[in-house]
């Protein structure tokens, strides 16, 4: 059924989202992007939920789009009109990739398996990536007659550097997740059977920290990455000022001062 393309479950503060249809690799329809994006809407609007994780169910993390989805993929019928993909980036990906970008919580992939195309490029678009040593990343597209999208090639370039990720996009090949974190792609590389186990860790201490200060980190280093150096200091101290009247500073300066743990709220 449906429902089923992407699974929900809460762990405390930890909203995780299991990509499920492993029967073909995690592989994206129009349905499942339409379920990713409403569980992402709803884990931005719960205000218990403060940090969501990112899997896949089975072997793979996802093998991207979907090719043998009807939405986009072309008709052998002599004569038949070509579909325009475009739909399927403008109506699916891009708003995917915008929400993932802009969550009001840290996002976490915990890529257990090839991540490829589509499915890589998302994984990258998260605030942390880290990777099952038997996990692998392709930008596929160039295999199929198109470029990096859902983000690749604004994305790519930006992590490891316009040469690295001319290589990456125009061979195709496979990168497995060692060299991946070698060049900075993703945050980190664990055993296999640790992977859940430490993903979940790493996103519940996210949960515990204060959320507010970690999605302003995101985009005041989003944002610098535009910026010459006096207005990206200047963007600091905007967006420092206002999370100086938080509640999460005078919690974690009064915490710090009486020994104690913090107990974070703002969001
Ligand atoms: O088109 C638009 O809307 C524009 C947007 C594009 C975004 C994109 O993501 S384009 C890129 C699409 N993805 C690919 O081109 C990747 C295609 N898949 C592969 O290259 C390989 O399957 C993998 C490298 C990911 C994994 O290889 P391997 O050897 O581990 O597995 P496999 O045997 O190739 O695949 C297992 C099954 O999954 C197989 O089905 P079967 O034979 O067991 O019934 C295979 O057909 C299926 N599968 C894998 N990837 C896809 C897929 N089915 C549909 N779409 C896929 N992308």
């Amino acid at each position: 059924m449906s429902e089923h393309l992407i699974q929900i479950e809460q762990h405390g503060g930890v909203r995780l989202l299991r990509l499920n249809r492993p029967e073909a690799l995690n592989a994206f329809t129009a349905a499942m992007l339409g379920q990713l994006r409403q569980a992402l809407e709803a884990a931005a609007e719960d205000s218990a939920t403060r940090c969501v994780l990112i899997t896949g169910a089975g072997r793979a993390f996802s093998a991207g789009q979907d090719l043998a989805d009807p939405h986009v993929a072309p008709s052998r019928e002599p004569g038949a009109a070509p579909k325009d993909i475009g739909h399927m980036l403008d109506h699916y990906y891009i708003p995917l990739a915008l929400r993932l970008r802009s969550m009001p919580v840290p996002v976490l992939a915990a890529v257990n398996g090839v991540a490829a195309g589509a499915g890589a490029n998302m994984a990258f678009g998260c605030d942390l990536v880290l990777a099952g040593e038997s996990a692998s990343f392709l930008q596929a597209f160039s295999k199929i007659g198109l470029l990096p999208d859902c983000g690749g090639t604004w994305l790519l370039p930006r992590l490891v550097g316009r040469a690295k990720a001319l290589e990456l996009a125009l061979l195709g090949d496979k990168l497995k997740a060692v060299e991946a974190e070698r060049l900075g792609l993703i945050s980190r590389v664990v055993p296999d059977a640790e992977l859940q186990d430490t993903a979940m860790a790493i996103a519940q201490k996210l949960a515990g920290m204060p959320t507010r200060a970690l999605v302003e980190t995101r985009r005041a280093l989003d944002e610098a990455l535009k910026l010459d150096f006096e207005p990206a200091l200047k963007l600091e101290a905007a967006l420092q000022s206002q999370l100086g009247f938080s509640h999460d500073y005078l919690e974690g300066v009064a915490a710090f001062m009486d020994k104690r743990k913090p107990e974070f709220k703002d969001r």
